[in-house]
């Protein structure tokens, strides 16, 4: 923690040295990397008036955009048309590989910003970010990466949070936590309380509905869901064939509209005997595979390592995160379920029974 503190100060004194500051929000994109973005820009105007500016290289769902602040703050762009050798400070948050913030080129990208004005906010499991910039990440385990950024910056800064940061705040803090549902600490409640008082609408905060195409979606994905008993594991597994269905029943956009997002909270891990939930999806030019995972807090193995074991570059949190591979869809399936099939053998089970 002491270290935390000690990378959090030599970061404000960064930013009180710098002029040129760009904040790089995480893909996937989410409630969190853009409630973070917009606290970040909020408190180095704040405090240093400064302007800084705000950066994604990814799809922005429609939905994501009406998230208060993204007009005219969060500017979505293509890296080629940024000059990051001309920033003297770039943080990177929420997010543990530079994949996540400078695209699928992130070699090409990152090697424009030197390792000096590199920086990173993140509350995900250790990750490349850590190992290329150790002393510039400052990497906690919480909630949401915009409440590390309130504990360590804001909260003893004398700055008062206005009702709109605190919207931010906890609009960050509900998404990452599902509402409440899991990332729970010792200091959630109380922190979520605070927020509360700085006159947030729990009801407008959380407000969440779901389009028909998206519903739709649902029911085909749970049909089309495949229950490995003995692995405990339940799989959607969307190869070319599965995609041209898919195209010709819900359009092109498809893809795009984040349809799955649905599915993913309702469903993955929510089966009795089948704590682990999997989403893997053939790139449609390239054969490689994605896969995304969730699973119950009270799951005894964890995704990742294994995933990594079998060939996949994966990163994200224990319970939930994404990851490639070279190999098509039934492949990594196949290889994936083997490796949890024999852990459950050694184990008998791959979960804590209530
Ligand atoms: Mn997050």
């Amino acid at each position: 923690m002491d270290d935390i503190k000690a990378k959090a100060l030599a970061l404000d004194s960064k930013i009180s040295q710098s002029d040129r500051i760009l904040i790089i929000a995480s893909t996937p994109v989410d409630y969190d990397c853009m409630g973070t973005a917009l606290t970040i820009k909020w408190y180095i105007k704040q405090k240093y008036n400064k302007e800084s500016t705000i950066y994604l290289f990814a799809n922005v769902l429609d939905s994501a955009k009406k998230f208060p602040g993204y007009e005219g703050n969060i500017n979505q762009k293509h890296p080629d048309k940024v000059d990051f050798a001309s920033y003297d400070l770039v943080i990177l948050e929420d997010g543990n590989a530079l994949r996540q913030f400078f695209t699928a080129k992130f070699e090409q990208y990152s090697a424009l910003v030197s390792k000096e004005n590199l920086w990173s906010i993140d509350h995900h499991e250790a990750g490349p970010i850590g190992e290329y910039i150790p002393e510039h990440t400052i990497r906690l385990k919480d909630s949401c990466t915009s409440k590390i950024f309130y504990d360590l910056f804001i909260k003893d800064s004398g700055l008062e949070i206005t009702t709109e940061v605190a919207t931010w705040l906890y609009m960050s803090l509900t998404g990452d936590t599902g509402i409440f549902k899991f990332e729970i600490y010792k200091d959630t409640f109380s922190y979520a309380q605070m927020l509360l008082e700085k006159g947030v609408d729990h009801y407008k905060a959380v407000e969440f509905t779901v389009t028909k195409e998206m519903m739709d979606f649902t029911a085909w994905a749970i049909q089309n869901t495949t229950y490995y008993s003995d692995a405990q594991c339940s799989v959607l597994a969307i190869d070319n064939k599965v995609r041209e269905t898919l195209t010709e029943t819900f359009g092109k956009n498809w893809e795009n509209n984040s349809l799955s997002k649905y599915y993913e909270n309702i469903f993955l891990h929510m089966v009795e005997g089948f704590p682990y939930g999997l989403i893997f999806k053939e790139g449609k030019d390239d054969g490689k595979t994605r896969v995304s995972w969730r699973c119950s807090a009270l799951s005894i193995v964890e995704v990742m390592p294994v995933l990594r074991r079998v060939g996949f570059v994966a990163n994200g949190h224990r319970n939930a995160g994404g990851g490639i591979i070279d190999k098509p869809v039934a492949e990594a399936v196949a290889m994936f379920i083997k490796e949890m099939e024999a852990l459950n053998q050694d184990s008998k089970t791959l979960y804590t029974n209530l």
